[in-house]
């Protein structure tokens, strides 16, 4: 298979081989597709063993045993949203929202909470064993976020494993709790737009796939970028959840953009343009409680249609915010199992529970079953460790620097690479410096991202807001930020900056029409004969997408999974962390097979940096060679 292939390649035995030499030749991963799925098992056990995981250290390997115990729930009796619409449609569970006296909860525990906490690498193998749990222990959830927003890339990038199996695993496992996503509008779950037919295709398999609600923003609240979103939506007969992304500061007098009038005309707008419910997607966590307060009770007399607050609890106010919502009328709040909330995460689920005790919109959940399955992801979330961004309290200087909850870890990381480490406050001042020079902008995936990147770009060249507009004629600004300038992204609430478009345009044109409105269709039946040609097999339509939407990161997953094996069934410390000499694996890859893997010794590196890595599987021995890349 691939090792074969490695080593018998001439660069390979001739010792030039460097780190590069598996990316830079692509043959090597020509495996047949039937090799033994236990060696390419063994094959990816033994790299990251040697190698270890990209960008994680190496380090004794931990176990937690009680993420597995068994649950003790409290059976439950109700009829759950996922019923209502799946009986009655939209109308009949707008009409049902509308005459609950309970705040309503969506657990976003499967998607924001990982997403925030430790950049979104929660494995769909740690999803499953507790996704029926939810949908028997705690029914009168309006919905499980588990999808969307970065997730979809980030399970084929870095967990190796097909989103789309995600999705349809947890449908089955959750059968009557609504499945809710993140959807970025045109920029579906990317960060560029794409063509229309691509987001209405996506939604089309989107909900054939499970999703039941659609939360469609635009990262620059640009309304007409929603459009074809929400009717995509609404001809699958599932919710259509328009979204304003929350800004600035309601109460502050100086607000001179982000006012309640903004927030009011622009729900109105939504409502008109097919919203089924409105969500306010307070992505920083800067929503105040008395600005909720006025905001909600402004909206609930204005709209028809039920609203979904979003927050973060990054400031430490996350609960304070959703009381106030709660007195305000709001009618769904998003939370987190208590284990995987605060700071960059939503607030607690069952904080937020007691919070309400003595008053008649607390939920009706059962505390208990909420807290025993907290006890799971109690469990669950040191498997993440390494991945964690840091954050131990609450962070009030968020109210000023407006940076999305899922932005903070990211943007560290990427200071780091570019050898930034220790000047994040650096960093942080030239974000909310460079919001001022693009004229007060919504941030949120993609926008924040371009705000994240120039920031970097002023703190590694030294800029100050003054040199960019002086010197700027000679500056190279980075890819996203031109784009952004471009209008590729739409256009902002307040118009580009004319002398700072021009300064970053240089002689690249500038559109202000909607992205969409100029990209070709994208030819599905062509673009499938060609991927199903490179793959050599049949692809299903959800392929054909992603492969749409992320072109070298699907090609790349196609090819590890030849070679690589179902590493999905790899719990998570051996999936990040390989085996240790002496211990042994249990992986189950099929239902009832089990391979016993046992490591009995790890060789030395040998003259051609190689090692040799002696197993036992169910008893027989087998060694694998992998190249030790330190
Ligand atoms: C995403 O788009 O992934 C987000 O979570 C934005 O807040
Ligand atoms: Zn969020």
């Amino acid at each position: 298979g691939f090792l074969k292939n490695v080593i018998a390649h001439p660069v390979f035995q001739s010792g030039e081989a460097t780190t590069t030499f598996i990316d830079e030749n692509p043959s090597l991963f020509d495996v047949p597709s039937d090799a033994n799925p236990t060696n390419k098992l063994l094959t990816y056990i033994s790299n990251i063993t040697v190698n270890g995981t990209d960008g994680i250290p190496q380090h004794e390997k931990k176990y937690y045993p009680e993420a597995i115990e068994k649950l003790q729930l409290e059976p439950q009796k109700v009829e759950t949203s996922k019923d209502i619409l799946d009986a009655q449609g939209v109308s009949g569970l707008q009409t049902w929202i509308a005459k609950q006296d309970q705040l309503l909860l969506t657990d976003t525990t499967l998607r924001d909470a990982h997403q925030s906490l430790f950049a979104t690498r929660m494995r769909t193998h740690d999803m499953l064993p507790i996704a029926n749990q939810i949908d028997r222990g705690i029914p009168q959830l309006f919905s499980a976020e588990a999808w969307g927003g970065a997730t979809f890339d980030v399970a084929y990038r870095f967990l190796h494993e097909d989103p789309w199996v995600r999705l349809r695993e947890l449908r089955k496992r959750m059968p009557h709790t609504m499945l809710q996503m993140l959807f970025r509008g045109s920029n579906a779950v990317g960060y560029q737009n794409y063509p229309d037919n691509v987001i209405q295709e996506f939604i089309k398999l989107a909900a054939k796939n499970g999703i039941d609600v659609f939360r469609i923003f635009d990262s620059l609240n640009w309304v007409p970028q929603l459009e074809t979103s929400i009717q995509a939506v609404r001809d699958t007969g599932k919710v259509a959840e328009a979204t304003m992304c929350y800004t600035g500061d309601i109460l502050d007098s100086h607000q001179k953009t982000y006012t309640l009038k903004y927030y009011t005309d622009l729900a109105k707008e939504l409502e008109q343009a097919g919203a089924q419910i409105l969500a306010i997607k307070d992505m920083a966590g800067v929503l105040k409680p008395e600005a909720a307060y006025q905001l909600i009770s402004t909206l609930k007399e204005k709209l028809m249609i039920p609203i979904h607050l979003h927050t973060h609890d990054t400031t430490g106010n996350g609960i304070a915010t959703y009381l106030s919502a709660a007195k305000a009328g709001v009618d769904i709040v998003d939370v987190a199992a208590s284990s995987m909330s605060g700071t960059t995460s939503q607030p607690s689920m069952s904080s937020l529970y007691y919070a309400m005790a003595g008053t008649k919109r607390q939920p009706t959940i059962n505390s208990k079953n909420v807290e025993e399955i907290n006890r799971y992801w109690k469990g669950i979330r040191p498997f993440y460790q390494d991945f964690e961004n840091g954050m131990t309290g609450s962070q009030t200087d968020i109210y000023q620097t407006q940076m999305p909850g899922g932005q903070y870890s990211n943007l560290q990381q990427q200071a780091q690479a570019l050898g930034l480490k220790g000047r994040f406050e650096d960093v942080k001042h030239a974000y909310r410096q460079v919001n001022q020079l693009f004229g007060d902008i919504i941030k949120v995936t993609p926008s924040s991202k371009v705000v994240g990147d120039m920031a970097l770009f002023m703190v590694e060249n030294k800029l100050t807001p003054d040199a960019v507009l002086k010197q700027g004629d000679h500056l190279d600004f980075p890819q996203s930020v031109v784009d952004f300038f471009a209008g590729n992204l739409g256009q902002p609430v307040n118009g580009f900056p004319k002398q700072l478009q021009k300064l970053v345009l240089k002689n690249h044109p500038a559109i202000t029409v909607r992205p969409g409105s100029l990209a070709k269709p994208v030819d599905f039946d062509a673009f499938k004969k060609d991927l199903d040609k490179k793959l050599k097999r049949d692809t299903a339509p959800e392929e054909v997408i992603s492969a749409i939407l992320y072109p070298k990161v699907f090609e790349d997953f196609d090819k590890f999974e030849k070679t690589s094996g179902p590493v999905t069934k790899l719990d998570t410390a051996t999936f990040f962390q390989g085996i240790r000499r002496g211990e042994t694996v249990d992986v189950e890859i099929r239902h009832g097979v089990h391979l016993i893997i046992k490591l009995d010794q790890l060789g030395e590196v040998d003259e051609q940096g190689r090692r040799t890595l002696y197993f036992e599987v169910n008893g027989r021995k087998q060694d694998i060679i992998v190249r030790d890349l330190s």
